[in-house]
């Protein structure tokens, strides 16, 4: 009876030893919090420079401007929020005081503020008005606040320190949530100084506390990340260029660190064998410079130099900071504005149909079902494939399809609430029968994007070397269209003007051989207007009445540009009116007018 009731209780146990949840792999190395993970699925955001800087000319102020020089015209942060909102991107951090200490709010703990401007008669709070146009936008809100200050006297002194923190408590207590505070790493130098006209250097490891400083920030705004060279919660990634590594490791030896490092090319990289998570950012600007110069109107980074940033940026491990200088009529430029739409519309083309969805993935080994490989592709950020404990080494294989395809695009995700797992990766193509090797590489991390050469392939195999079981969570495979089609006008930022449509389109009032090269889609022809033709207004017949809610048009860009792009400004005429207005949202036009002055460039339309 006795080994009867064993062997009844011995198959109740394994059965359910075999219902029960196999368990996720453990962590491995330092993992990220809540607010860093909050942050990198951010992915995108704004920076915005502007200051008395933006009137003068000069990238550092001295500190020693008057207040009255800041006088933007028609500033509208609505505008800029709408425009960094449909360029894709998720917040905005604000150069709320630079290095020159000018302050664009009324601190009540410095004269050297926006108070002091005849902006809004010295009414105005631009951080205010910025906060309420990202609440309206759903954009996060981030500040920059300079630690160097080359206006206040107290600089270099135990006092400053205390003016520093209370600065930082007025942003971090009046304005609502803030998603980043951004500790810029330049520090100490000639300065203004309270009018001591003098060279202050600091120790920038000590001078500032930064452990006690951090804590205050973290206290009145648990969810934000702070960013410096050192973090604590991002890095920068020792460049302004526009990259991190292609290896890009979101640890780092942060114990060796500090804003103004002079060892910061190891940022671009990250330390393998950190002991603290801090993954890194991408700033750089759209424009030469940081803040606002009218001779860089012309020099707008172009959609395709976005989009290699986007790919060396996003596509290796890192957020995408991407700073847009505001001019001096305090908006957006349209030279900016039309650069930003344009990336954001091209990377979402080359990224809109995703052939893993439907394919079918198997690994070389698998964890259990919850873990099983098709959790790559479901689309759950939250699911994810892992092999078993002690398996370092495994190969995925996704099944495009009977037929071949082709593709040139590949995205893949390590779940990182489990931490930094793959060191080395190569991606392989079933390409008439044999196994083709497309790309060596070694981190992954938060999202890695390979743009590949086009391949036509039956299967995609990746083969995985990690420090821990690896725990993949999505895999994404696409065929980038050719970025030379860039669209002009748009309709819910979809081209609804092909180049072949553009075919129809004449030029009635210009007698020019080279007028139509405007239009031929190809980036390197440019048509120049002569510099005394009359009148200033080129009227381009569209072809047919079609509905437009926009247009766009580019300068010369070559590297040597010729013809103001600022000079123009354009008019459609409405159908069954007289005179001519501007666009509205669905107009209905047969044709467009566009005003210049001597002389113009335009290379497409
Ligand atoms: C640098 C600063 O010195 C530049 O002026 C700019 O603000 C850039 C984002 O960081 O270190």
């Amino acid at each position: 009876m006795k080994t009867k009731y064993f062997l009844f209780a011995s198959i109740a146990l394994s059965s359910l030893i075999g219902c029960k949840e196999i368990e996720a792999p453990h962590t491995y190395g330092p993992v990220p919090t809540e607010a860093q993970l909050k942050w990198q699925e951010l992915e995108f955001y704004a920076f915005i420079h502007f200051s008395i800087n933006s009137f003068t000319d000069i990238e550092w102020g001295y500190g020693d401007k008057s207040p009255q020089l800041f006088n933007p015209t028609n500033l509208d942060c609505k505008q800029w929020c709408k425009i960094i909102k449909d360029a894709g991107m998720k917040g905005v951090i604000l150069t709320a005081k630079h290095h020159d200490g000018f302050c664009l709010w009324p601190s009540a703990y410095t004269d050297y503020n926006i108070s002091k401007s005849p902006w809004r008669n010295g009414k105005g709070d631009l951080v205010r008005e910025l906060a309420d146009a990202c609440k309206e936008y759903d954009l996060k809100l981030g500040f920059y606040l300079s630690p160097w200050d080359r206006n206040h006297k107290d600089y270099g002194s135990e006092a400053y320190i205390t003016y520093f923190r209370n600065q930082l408590k007025e942003l971090l207590t009046n304005y609502g949530d803030v998603f980043e505070v951004w500790f810029d790493g330049a520090n100490g130098g000639s300065g203004y100084y309270g009018g001591t006209n003098e060279t202050r250097n600091v120790n920038r490891k000590t001078y500032y506390d930064w452990p006690e400083t951090n804590k205050l920030v973290h206290e009145l705004q648990p969810d934000a990340v702070i960013f410096s060279d050192a973090g604590p919660d991002v890095r920068w990634c020792g460049n302004e260029s526009g990259w991190v590594g292609e290896t890009n490791w979101s640890t780092l030896r942060r114990e060796e660190v500090w804003p103004g490092w002079p060892h910061y090319q190891q940022l671009q990289n990250g330390h393998e064998d950190g002991k603290y998570w801090v993954p890194a950012e991408v700033n750089v600007s759209i424009r030469p410079k940081w803040f606002y110069h009218p001779e860089e109107d012309t020099q707008v980074k172009s959609i395709d130099q976005l989009i290699d940033i986007y790919y060396n940026s996003i596509g290796r491990n890192g957020s995408f900071n991407l700073n847009i200088p505001i001019d001096r009529d305090g908006l957006i430029h349209s030279a900016d504005s039309a650069a930003l739409i344009g990336f954001c519309r091209t990377i979402k083309k080359e990224l809109q149909d995703n052939l893993a969805k439907h394919s079918t993935i198997r690994a070389s080994n698998t964890r259990g079902r919850k873990f099983s490989p098709n959790k790559m592709i479901d689309g759950d950020k939250e699911t994810y494939w892992a092999t078993e404990d002690g398996i370092t080494n495994a190969t995925i294989t996704v099944e495009l399809g009977k037929e071949p395809v082709t593709f040139n695009r590949l995205l893949l995700q390590e779940y990182i609430r489990l931490g930094q797992r793959i060191h080395s990766f190569t991606v392989e193509a079933f390409v008439n029968g044999t196994w083709q090797l497309l790309d060596t590489q070694t981190t992954i991390g938060y999202k890695r994007i390979l743009r590949l050469p086009d391949t036509k392939a039956s299967q995609i195999r990746i083969h995985l070397e990690a420090k821990d079981a690896p725990v993949i969570s999505n895999i994404e495979i696409y065929n980038a269209p050719n970025q030379k089609q860039i669209p002009s006008i748009t309709k819910d930022n979809e081209s609804i003007v092909s180049n072949n449509d553009k075919k129809n389109w004449k030029v009635i009032n210009i007698k020019d051989g080279s007028i139509n090269t405007m239009f031929d889609g190809d980036k390197n022809t440019v048509w120049f207007s002569k510099k005394d033709s009359f009148p200033y207004e080129l009227t381009i017949d569209l072809g047919k009445i079609q509905k437009v809610e926009g247009f766009s048009y580019l300068p010369d860009q070559s590297n040597n540009p010729q013809g103001p792009y600022s000079n123009i400004h354009w008019r459609l005429p409405r159908m069954g009116k007289h005179g001519k207005t501007f666009v509205r949202k669905n107009s209905t036009i047969s044709g467009i007018i566009l005003y210049y002055k001597p002389f113009v460039s335009i290379h497409k339309i």
